[in-house]
């Protein structure tokens, strides 16, 4: 969307319709909406309320589910601090929201604060909440979207993903090899990356509402499946613990220690996987592995985005991050976009974007648990 071009009915206006404090105002509300929790099923949102002199009123920030949204945060601050908001400025990170959803409208709110203008950056894709700018419009309030829509985008990037596609974002991490083994051919595989690279995927889990395993996984590595800090010990927020098939899961071992909820979902069906936890609000799901689970993931063309640690180890031998793809050609190769490269202590962190791809029939199951290879643990559970 081009910058001052909202939806709702305006007619487009330009970026010299909105002035350099309303420009500083929305860095701020960036700045502001970056504190609110990358995981949760809510985005992260920020709001700065201006007088029409330009100076702020109140600043406010999404905390997560349940909690105020950023523009009732700021108008909270605002009142707290006294002030009038008659012909006040709202400048916020998305479309203010137009129902009751955990709490109520924002467009509402905003409408009996008295205030006159709305800038906001970036259209609510969320088809249940979106409509506020037109709402506000109705009311007589001078509306424009599109403000900074690329940096809300990029800050919203995983969640509005989700959102649009109706079931979580999907991050798939490798941990291997230079020449791509998770494990040498005894199995032994401790530790192919380094305690850098196993730091920064545990950040990487902080960050999610849920992370997979296959039972297979489970069953040969007995994996903790936390997020866990520098020090060791638990993160604050910890992620659903998933495990993908049929086989049960064994009692006691690690999965029954501290740390998220345990879901097994006893099905290959990666599809039937995203819906059961679209159910449950997960907006990122991070696929551990092992390999077979990985490979189900991209045959079915779910996933977004590959997260892959790489350490300069070789290894000749042992299984391979990604199971059998069913390419059988180079010209059928799943290229992916890279979006950054990184070094991670001795090791290299790849992360690229996966293009969608229109699975074929025989893409959306898994293969039978008995083909799952052991000795394939995910590289942080160790
Ligand atoms: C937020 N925080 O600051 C804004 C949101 O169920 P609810 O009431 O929590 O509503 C969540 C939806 O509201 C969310 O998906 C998004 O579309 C919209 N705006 N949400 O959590 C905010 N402004
Ligand atoms: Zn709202």
């Amino acid at each position: 969307m081009a910058e001052g071009t909202g939806t709702g009915g305006s007619a487009p206006r330009g970026p010299g319709d909105v002035t350099p404090a309303e420009l500083a105002a929305m860095d701020r509300a960036l700045a502001l909406a970056r504190r609110g929790p990358a995981h949760g099923p809510n985005p992260r949102v920020g709001c700065v309320l201006l007088d029409a002199a330009g100076r702020t009123l109140g600043e406010g920030w999404h905390e997560g589910a349940g909690t105020p949204h950023a523009e009732v945060a700021a108008i909270a601050a605002a009142r707290a601090s006294g002030a009038d908001l008659a012909g006040a400025t709202a400048v916020v990170t998305l479309e203010p929201c137009a129902h009751t959803g955990r709490t109520g409208p924002c467009a509402e709110a905003l409408v009996r604060a008295g205030v006159a203008r709305l800038v906001y950056a970036l259209d609510d894709p969320n088809p249940a909440a979106a409509g506020g700018a037109a709402r506000l419009r109705a009311a007589g309030v001078d509306v424009v979207g599109g403000v900074r829509a690329e940096a809300a985008g990029d800050l919203l990037r995983v969640w509005a993903a989700a959102v649009r596609a109706g079931r979580p974002f999907v991050t798939l991490k490798l941990a291997a090899s230079l020449d791509g083994r998770v494990a040498a051919a005894d199995g032994s595989a401790r530790w192919i990356t380094s305690a850098e690279a196993r730091a920064h995927a545990h950040a990487l889990r902080a960050e999610v509402d849920a992370i997979a395993v296959g039972t297979g996984t489970v069953l040969a590595d007995d994996p903790a499946l936390t997020a866990r800090t520098a020090e060791g010990t638990l993160a604050p927020h910890q992620p659903l613990r998933v495990v993908v098939g049929r086989r049960a899961l064994p009692d006691g071992g690690r999965l029954a220690g501290p740390g998220g909820e345990v879901v097994h979902l006893p099905t290959h069906d990666v599809d039937e996987v995203l819906a059961a936890l679209a159910a449950r609000e997960v907006r990122h799901l991070l696929v551990e592995g092992g390999p077979t689970l990985a490979a189900a993931f991209l045959r079915a063309g779910r996933v977004d985005e590959v997260v892959a640690y790489v350490a300069p180890v070789l290894l000749g031998a042992g299984p391979a991050a990604v199971a059998d793809l069913g390419v059988a050609t180079i010209g059928a190769a799943l290229r992916l976009a890279p979006r950054a490269v990184e070094r991670v202590g001795p090791d290299v962190v790849v992360i690229a974007d996966a293009p969608g791809r229109t699975p074929g029939p025989a893409d959306h199951q898994t293969p039978a648990d008995d083909q799952v290879r052991a000795g394939v643990r995910t590289e942080e559970d160790r």
